[in-house]
């Protein structure tokens, strides 16, 4: 770029002052944003303002970046992934964006010489949460690598403006407040009103002539406007910065004048808060529940605007959407955007009168799609009656779609009816539903799970019809981790600890380099080193605990910690049966040599979720009990840490000892917690599901906690008829346990409590836990045993992060590029 283009050159000097990283630039940016932008000077600037100012001056040096990023890969015409994701669980923003421009230090000392009080500061922001778990917060990380690894990408999504709901405890009990992120201004976005697509609803569908051929209009009853919002995400330590485009909902004016003029003013303001509506907020379903018409609308809602987008992108480019599938391969993270398929197919025919085959030739080798779980209450569909009642159109071209692919699967399977019914977009069983992974498999050239062992479930159950047509369609793409978020800005010392091992800080973007602490694992110096950082890290969260939570808790304890999304099958419950079980043993033998535990648990359960609700009442109800009891609150404490999200989430995973991965066998896609913990240091007890079982195999056997029934020893007890409450008859301490929540001891005497959780347990158990519960329990007493060998434990625990580089988010994203997109790493230079 010449000079007279760069922001400010017209004033020489003040060049530097939106672009320089030095200390004096910096000092000087801040200074002159807080004025310039909030009407403030350091003297009366609140932590807010100063986080502001910060905020600005930290955006100023990522536009710089952002800008050359477009034009370098605009010039490239390489492809560009597209992400498609209902959520983005991006977390803080600014200590990242410091990070990743490499000026964490040299800010952290300008602050200092301003006189701020920088934790202070990057403690004012209030995350983006625009998602639920793992799904959301996978999609954040590979942001963070596409941008590391210099791949041209946009993450598209909704720009909610209520994310997922603020969790407070009341009396043990989960209470959702809701999320007002937006309510103080969001510095890291850049609107951009003149960037604005129609996206229509309901009404009905007509056909013309048109040039000789039938074309159809679709002419809906409302029409909502997706207008952009555009978030910068930085690479680490490259140029490149990519873009995050979220959609919001508005109508097109803001008076409808025919309603208004006619006298029907509420009619006209009220069309003006049925589209707004659609973008207002996320819905809290972890593993949503389907037939929600608001969430189909915000599905096709962003399916559409994204579409309209690159396409827009493509014609500027080229003049012609012919060769789109070369210019675009668009990820689906889930069915949540899966009508993007049938979205394409109505622009290129209805807008852009294209003919079938071809755009169906587009269409089906643009799309790729990841399958993120197999629990049947989370495999979308939708009614017939509401899909065609909102989108007549699209109804009519999945139709279509389905048509000309069961006459292929005929071809192919002939006369095997049933496996037609099976395979159908349309299961004609259950009133009449629209299976939307079959749609997203159709439509795409690549499936993939999410690790290993879910993939092949993938394609041996919910997918096996399909898999047996396609197998060459089908990958595996285990999930990873960004290190920039989950080491360097969650755990400082670890980061310097590493880097000083290492030499430089290579690791950060290549963490196979971490292979080479394993010769430090037997250091009797580096143990102790190994030692300070994680006592150091205990301590932190302690305090942390101490003034949020009002706990006290001890750094010398094993810190055992589970945290996710609460759910049957993660089973927190068994958790708290092993804390129940080591409580009456201590009562009954209060002399017993136990190592001493401090059990954290944290997560939100959906507010719909009556047995997650009582799982978490549960866990506040032993806490209580169990702190205030003298005899054993010196080797026992639960807390139940409220409102976990990534922001709290940074506190934890540097300060754990040991990490919680007990899901039923065959359940958990992949996990990805899993990867943050042991990343940081910490040992996992965990069962043989999801990405577990890859960790388990980088790390070796032997530093690993592996305990339970395998998916098919579970299933196979199914079949021969499982009767939990038989289990404990022959094992006292559980039967103890259960007996001990049901007497109400937990619960001031309320017999009536807990009963829907014991009896559930006792009765169905639909996860397995008392199945589990014995492996578990003996697994957790050789924890207990390995614990009291510091010299052993640490030497797991060093092991544990030097072969963790396989869950790196950059790994996964490279398989990506490798094996699906196809696409290769366009450098931009500053
Ligand atoms: C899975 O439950 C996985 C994440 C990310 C979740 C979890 O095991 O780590 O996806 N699935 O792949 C999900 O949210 C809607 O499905």
């Amino acid at each position: 770029m010449s000079d007279m283009n760069r922001p400010g050159s017209a004033v020489g000097e003040s060049d530097h002052i939106r672009t320089g990283l030095s200390k004096e630039q910096l000092k000087q940016a801040y200074i002159d944003n807080l004025f310039y932008l909030l009407g403030r000077f350091l003297e009366v600037a609140t932590p807010h303002d100063s986080y502001m100012a910060a905020a600005y001056t930290v955006r100023d040096r990522m536009l710089d970046r952002w800008i050359k990023t477009a034009r370098t890969y605009k010039a490239s015409q390489a492809r560009t992934v597209c992400y498609l994701s209902a959520e983005f669980l991006l977390g803080p923003h600014l200590a990242k964006n410091l990070i990743n421009l490499g000026i964490m230090e040299v800010s952290r000392e300008a602050g200092a010489e301003l006189g701020l009080d920088f934790e202070a500061i990057l403690e004012q922001e209030e995350e983006p949460g625009l998602g639920n778990g793992g799904l959301g917060r996978l999609a954040a990380c590979y942001l963070d690598s596409l941008a590391t690894l210099q791949i041209p990408a946009i993450g598209y999504g909704i720009r909610y403006e209520f994310g997922i709901f603020d969790q407070l405890i009341e009396d043990g009990w989960q209470v959702e407040k809701s999320d007002v992120w937006l309510r103080d201004g969001n510095p890291w976005e850049l609107p951009r009103p003149k960037l604005r697509f129609p996206v229509r609803f309901g009404g009905h569908t007509e056909t013309f002539q048109d040039d000789g051929r039938v074309r159809v209009r679709w002419i809906p009853d409302l029409v909502v406007e997706g207008r952009a919002y555009d978030t910068p995400i930085l690479g680490y330590g490259v140029s490149n910065a990519n873009l995050l485009r979220l959609w919001s909902a508005h109508a097109p004016e803001s008076f409808d004048f025919q309603a208004f003029n006619t006298g029907d003013y509420y009619g006209a303001v009220h069309a003006k808060v049925e589209a707004e509506t659609i973008s207002k907020v996320l819905y809290p379903n972890d593993e949503p529940q389907a037939g929600k018409e608001l969430r189909l609308k915000q599905q096709y809602f962003f399916a559409s605007c994204s579409l309209q987008d690159m396409i827009r992108l493509q014609l500027g480019a080229a003049g012609t959407l012919e060769g789109f599938h070369e210019k675009f391969v668009v990820q689906l993270n889930d069915t949540h955007p899966a009508i993007a398929v049938a979205e394409l197919m109505r622009l290129l025919i209805d807008e852009h009168r294209m003919d079938w085959e071809p755009a169906w030739e587009i269409t089906r080798r643009t799309f790729a799609f990841t399958n993120h779980t197999l629990l049947p209450e989370a495999l979308e569909t939708w009614t017939v009656a509401l899909f065609g009642r909102l989108l007549p159109r699209l109804l009519e071209i999945v139709y279509e779609i389905n048509r000309r692919f069961l006459d292929k699967v005929r071809m192919h399977f002939l006369g095997d009816e049933a496996r037609i019914a099976r395979m159908s977009l349309i299961d004609e069983g259950h009133g009449r539903r629209i299976r939307m992974a079959h749609l997203a498999t159709v439509g795409s050239f690549a499936i993939n799970g999410v690790a290993e062992m879910h993939s092949e479930l993938v394609k041996s159950t919910i997918l096996k019809d399909f898999h047996d047509l396609w197998p060459e369609r089908f990958h595996n793409v285990t999930n990873g981790v960004t290190p920039r978020r989950f080491i360097i800005v969650s755990n400082p010392r670890l980061a310097r600890l590493l880097t000083e091992c290492c030499g430089d800080d290579g690791w950060v973007r290549d963490m196979d380099r971490l292979r080479s602490l394993e010769p430090l694992a037997d250091d009797v110096g580096f143990h102790e080193d190994w030692r300070r950082m994680k006592t150091a890290a205990k301590r932190d969260l302690a305090d942390w605990l101490r003034r949020r939570v009002g706990v006290n808790v001890d750094p010398e304890t094993l810190f055992d910690v589970q945290v996710k999304r609460i759910h049957e099958y993660k089973r927190q419950h068994l958790n708290v049966l092993h804390i129940i079980t080591l409580y009456e043993r201590l009562k009954a033998e209060p002399n017993r040599d136990v190592a001493p535990r401090t059990f954290v648990f944290g997560g939100k359960a959906a507010p719909g979720y009556l047995m997650a609700k009582l799982i978490i009442k549960l866990i506040n109800s032993v806490a209580e009990v169990i702190n205030q009891d003298p005899q054993v609150n010196d080797r026992l404490r639960v807390v139940f840490m409220p409102d976990f999200n990534v922001k709290n989430a940074q506190h934890l995973y540097p300060a754990a000892d040991l990490s919680e991965q007990i899901s039923m066998a065959g359940k958990e896609a992949s996990g990805t917690g899993n990867m943050k913990f042991a990343m940081n240091g910490a040992l996992t007890i965990g069962t043989l599901d999801g990405a577990n079982v890859e960790i388990r195999e980088e790390v070796g056997d032997e530093n690993f906690f592996l305990f339970g029934h395998t998916a098919e020893q579970l299933q196979r007890l199914q079949a021969e008829g499982y009767r939990p409450w038989e289990i404990c008859n022959d094992r006292f301490e559980l039967r103890s346990a259960l007996d001990l929540i049901a007497s109400g001891l937990f619960s001031h005497g309320d017999k009536e409590l807990f009963r829907p959780l014991v009896e559930n347990l006792l009765y169905q158990d639909p996860f397995m836990v008392l199945a589990d519960y014995e492996l578990y329990l003996d697994r957790q007493t050789e924890v207990s045993h390995a614990w009291r060998d510091p010299k052993h434990w640490n030497r797991m625990s060093i092991l544990n992060v030097a072969r963790m580089g396989k869950f790196s988010s950059d790994r996964s994203i490279r398989d990506y590029c490798e094996r699906i997109w196809r696409v290769r790493p366009v450098p931009a230079e500053l």
